[in-house]
């Protein structure tokens, strides 16, 4: 079966956060999804709809899968369910288990469900410095350095301290 090497976010804040992402890193290859490298947790401010909740952990994977894109939603979607995220709150809600298709090997798609890369990794630092820390000259489909998006990122903004290795 051919497969595509590409990259997730894991993100949480509620409860034991750094719990839920090594949990993420070992319920992925249940769901078909293999590991390949794993970035360093940081401490993130929220950025998004929901400012007032707590801080995140947020870190990155590099992961080899057979899945087509829908199928990997999927199973992030599952191994979000299986730390106990509800599905019914609204966007950006604090959550135990937030898994995000960031980029899968070079392809670009819109659909209902999902755009690749991701609409937003170009202009999160919560993302990026995950990123770059798996690749420092990852770039986007689209020929975007995303070592100078970080870079263009105003340094005031999007607080994020690294905290320590995951696996
Ligand atoms: N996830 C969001 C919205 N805002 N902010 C930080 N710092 N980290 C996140 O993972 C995050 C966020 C929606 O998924
Ligand atoms: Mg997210
Ligand atoms: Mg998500």
């Amino acid at each position: 079966m051919p497969e595509r090497v590409g990259y997730l976010g894991l993100g949480s804040n509620v409860g034991d956060s750094e719990g839920h992402l090594r949990a993420a890193l070992q319920l992925l290859p249940t769901e078909g999804v293999q590991v390949l490298a794993v970035s360093s947790t940081y401490v993130t401010e929220p950025v998004g709809e929901i400012l007032d909740q707590p801080d995140f952990l947020n870190a990155a994977v590099r992961i080899r899968t057979p899945l087509e894109p829908a199928g990997l939603l999927d199973a992030c979607k599952a191994v979000e369910a299986e730390r106990g995220r509800q599905f019914d709150l609204p966007r950006h809600s604090p959550r135990p288990l937030d898994v995000d298709l960031l980029l899968l090997g070079e392809l670009e798609l819109v659909t209902d469900r999902l755009t690749l890369p991701h609409p937003q990794v170009r202009n999160r630092r919560f993302v990026l410095a995950p990123l770059l820390e798996l690749d420092p000259s990852l770039t986007l489909p689209d020929g975007t350095v995303l070592a100078d998006a970080l870079a263009a990122l105003p340094d005031d903004e999007q607080r994020a301290e690294r905290r320590g290795p995951l696996a």
